[in-house]
C-alpha cells in the first residue's frame, strides 16, 4: 500500500490548513488519485490494523439500504453512531426520525432513489408517457396542480424507487459495453434530510469483455485520509469483487478519485507513525463459496446483493503493523 502512504506524504508536503464544519482543522489538497490492480492483491492498509469487519459491515448495510445506525451496529459496524446521535445540527433537524436515524443516506439512494414524473394528460403524447412510466414500474399517485407548468393545469404524478445498484448489475449482464453503468449518491432533493451528505458518491463499473474483466472508478468528494480512506478502499474493492462474482468477470482495476483529500489535525501523529512503518505485501480477499459464481453456474442471481453477509468476506494473509487509531471528527 505504498500508494496510500504516498498520498499521506503528499498531503503533509503540499497541504494547506483549512477550517471546516467540524471545528477540527484539516491539512487538505485539492484532487488526488490512486489506482489498484486487484489481481495483485487487496488494497488493505497494512501500516496499522484495518478494522476490516467493520468496513465490510458498513458496505453490507449500504447494499441493504439501511438508514439506522442500529442496523449498521447489528452488522458489526459502529462508525455511524456519532453522526446519528452526537451532531447537534442533525439532532435538531426535522427530518431526523428517531434515535439512530441517519436519513436517506448512501444505500437508500443506491437501492431506492426516489423518482417522480409529472405528466400532462392533455398533451398529445400524455397517455403514451403515462403508459411508458407504468411499464417501467412507476406507480400513479394522483393528480396534482403543477405550479411550474406555464398554463398551470393538472398533472398526473407518478413515483418509483429506482434500484440503481441492481440496474448496474442488469446492465453489466445485458449491455456490458455500456459507459453508463454507474450509481450516484448525490440526490439534491434529499441532501437536507441526511445526517451527512455522501462523501463517496459516484461509482462507475467498466467491463472489458475481451479480457473478461470488470473495473471500478469511484469518486469521493471529500475524504478523511486517516479514517475514511482505509474504509472506503476496502468497501470499493470488496464491492468490485462481489459484482465480478455475480456477473462472471474478474475484478481488475480499482481507480479511486478524491476531491478534497485531507488529514485532520488530530490524526497527524497516527499518520506520521504510519509513514515510519514499512508496508507489508497486500493480502487477498476471499469470497465465500456461498456466493454464486456466475462464471461457474451461468445463473444470474442479483438478489445476492442483499443476501450477502459480512462473514462472506475474508482477508487471507493479512499482515499488519500494531493497531493505531484516532478520534473521528463529527
Ligand atoms: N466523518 C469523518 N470525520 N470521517 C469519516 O471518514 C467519515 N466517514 C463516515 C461518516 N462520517 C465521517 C464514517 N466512517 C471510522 C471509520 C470510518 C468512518 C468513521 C470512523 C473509525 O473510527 N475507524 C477506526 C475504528 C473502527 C472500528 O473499530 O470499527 C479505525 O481505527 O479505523 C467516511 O466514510
Amino acid at each position: 500500500m505504498h500508494q496510500y502512504l504516498n498520498l499521506v506524504r503528499e498531503i503533509f508536503d503540499n497541504g494547506s490548513w483549512q477550517a471546516n464544519r467540524t471545528g477540527i482543522r484539516t491539512l487538505s489538497i485539492p484532487g488526488a488519485m490512486m489506482k489498484f490492480d486487484l489481481q495483485e492483491g487487496f488494497p488493505a492498509v497494512t501500516t496499522k490494523r484495518l478494522a476490516f469487519k467493520s468496513a465490510i459491515g458498513e458496505m453490507v448495510g449500504f447494499m441493504r439500504a439501511h438508514r439506522s445506525a442500529a442496523d449498521f451496529r447489528a452488522l458489526g459496524c459502529k462508525v455511524w453512531d456519532q453522526n446519528a446521535n452526537e451532531n447537534a445540527h442533525w439532532l435538531a433537524n426535522p427530518y431526523r426520525l428517531r434515535e439512530d436515524d441517519l436519513g436517506p443516506v448512501y444505500g437508500v439512494q443506491w437501492r431506492d432513489w426516489p423518482a417522480y414524473k409529472l405528466i400532462d394528460p392533455a398533451d398529445a403524447k400524455g397517455e403514451a408517457q403515462i403508459a411508458d412510466a407504468l411499464k417501467r414500474g412507476y406507480t400513479r399517485i394522483g393528480v396534482v396542480e403543477d405550479p411550474s407548468a406555464p398554463q398551470g393545469g393538472p398533472r398526473v404524478l407518478l413515483y418509483k424507487a429506482i434500484d440503481q445498484l441492481r440496474q448496474c448489475l442488469d446492465t453489466i449482464m445485458e449491455d456490458p459495453g455500456s459507459r453508463r453503468i454507474l450509481f450516484h449518491g448525490w440526490n439534491w432533493a434529499q441532501l437536507e434530510e441526511m445526517a451527512l451528505p455522501p462523501c463517496h458518491l459516484l461509482y462507475q463499473f467498466l467491463v472489458n469483455q475481451a479480457k473478461g474483466e470488470i473495473s471500478l472508478c469511484l469518486y469521493i468528494r471529500s475524504n478523511d485520509v486517516g479514517l475514511g480512506t482505509p474504509f472506503n478502499l476496502t468497501e470499493g474493492a470488496a464491492l468490485l469483487h462481489l459484482v465480478g462474482r455475480l456477473t462472471g468477470y474478474k475484478p481488475r482495476w480499482f481507480t479511486y478519485f478524491i476531491g478534497d483529500a485531507h488529514i485532520y489535525e488530530n490524526h497527524v501523529d497516527m499518520l506520521q507513525e504510519q509513514l515510519r512503518r514499512e508496508p507489508f505485501p497486500a493480502p487477498q480477499l476471499v469470497l465465500s463459496d456461498r456466493i454464486p459464481d456466475y462464471a461457474v453456474t451461468g445463473k444470474y442471481e442479483p438478489e445476492w446483493l442483499e443476501k450477502v453477509e459480512p462473514g462472506d468476506f475474508q482477508l487471507e494473509g493479512y499482515q499488519h503493523h500494531a493497531p493505531l487509531t484516532a478520534p473521528m471528527a463529527v
